[in-house]
């Protein structure tokens, strides 16, 4: 699942990029011009934590999710659209992250958080309506393809109100057929305000918050310059300067969590003395697909499921115990696998 950090010149795309993997990418204004950087990012899971503390086990995973912190976009108001190779980048990822600018830049201009967050919106639906009007041209020389001209011409007039592709209801056959187009517009996105130090673990502004709710947009905030410092840190010193900013935990932890949700992932937990492991799963999967994850070997001799949630596992403290407790459920192919679900999958070989 890779994720797109992007935004505006100067922004912090790459500050946050560097919060959020630890890595050293150099920052500045264009510093990345034409680089695009990658990072695979461990999702913090308090739930994996719990069940390592129970089994002790050899190994402990977490899940994965790679950063792509997107080479430079235009300025605002330019009005000239997003260049070529930023859009090629940005149509490749699963999901978008905006960075806004939430601190004075060096030319001492003030944070205009809305104002970037619509402008940035306001780009991509311009660049996925160009798209659908070349397209729209050929098959109009064409005259075939009545059904896809429908649809883009839905499409069109949904985006010619200024609204963005995600918001039109849109039923799976229709995204099926579109997928290839990658859409900007259709693909998940969330805010991130880049604050200032002085402003680490404060609320977002109302006027942000009020226009991310309207939006239909996640918001997190976050202090990338401070974070970056966090993520370079050796453990304990990170816990006991998290700490004295008044957090439970590096903010890097809560955005890393939100953007995993945001591209429709949930986890189910796998936990024994080997190994303790959250393995990504599209939200909505049954138990033969989470099966798949694992292995296709188990995918094939699937049998059944052994259900637990977490909370029970830990707090019997083992899973003969949840039997006796009748809190280890039997489950089937066509179960819908819940977020925290450990599971045991029986199997043929
Ligand atoms: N004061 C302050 N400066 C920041 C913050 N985040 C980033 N900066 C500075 O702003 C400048 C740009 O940050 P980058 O992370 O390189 O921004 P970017 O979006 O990657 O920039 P481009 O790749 O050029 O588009 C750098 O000099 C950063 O040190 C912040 O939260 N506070
Ligand atoms: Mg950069």
């Amino acid at each position: 699942m890779k994720i797109g950090l992007v935004g505006f010149p100067g922004s912090g795309k790459t500050t946050v990029f560097n919060a959020l993997t630890g890595l050293s990418a150099e920052t500045g204004y264009g510093a990345a011009r034409g680089k695009t950087n990658l990072g695979a990012v461990k999702v913090p899971d308090a739930r994996v934590d719990a069940l390592a503390k129970l089994y002790n086990p050899k190994k402990t995973v977490y899940a994965e999710i790679t950063f792509c912190d997107v080479a430079v976009a235009p300025t605002p108001g330019q009005g000239k659209g997003l260049d070529e190779q930023v859009l090629r980048a940005m149509r490749e990822v699963d999901a978008l992250c905006h960075v806004v600018r939430g601190f004075a830049n060096s030319a001492a201009e003030a944070p205009q958080p809305i104002s970037e967050a619509h402008d940035f919106e306001i780009e991509m639906n311009l660049s996925d309506l160009i798209l659908i009007e070349t397209r729209l041209e050929r098959i109009k020389k064409e005259k075939a393809k009545p059904a896809e001209k429908e649809l883009l011409e839905k499409l069109k007039a949904h985006l010619d109100q200024g609204k963005p592709l995600r918001s039109l209801d849109l039923n799976a056959t229709d995204l099926g057929s579109l997928s290839g187009y990658r859409f900007l517009t259709l693909k998940p996105l969330m805010l991130i305000l880049n604050v200032p130090e002085d402003e680490a673990g404060k609320p977002a502004p109302a006027d942000l918050e009020a226009y991310a709710k309207q939006s239909g947009l996640g918001l997190v905030v976050l202090a990338g310059t401070v974070e970056m410092d966090i993520a370079q840190m050796a453990s304990e010193e990170q816990k006991e300067f998290v700490a004295s900013l008044g957090l439970d935990e590096p903010a890097a932890g809560r955005f890393i969590r939100a953007a995993y949700t945001l591209c429709d992932l949930i986890s189910f937990l796998t936990a024994g003395e080997d190994e303790c492991r959250a393995w990504p799963l599209r939200k909505g999967s049954n138990a033969h697909r989470a099966a798949g994850k694992i292995h296709s070997d188990i995918e094939r001799g699937f049998i059944r499921a052994e259900v637990v949630r977490w909370e029970d596992l830990v707090k019997l403290g083992s899973e003969a115990k949840c039997r006796e407790a009748a809190k280890l459920r039997l489950e089937g192919k066509e179960y819908t696998v819940a977020d925290g679900d450990v599971i045991n999958f029986r199997f043929n070989v």
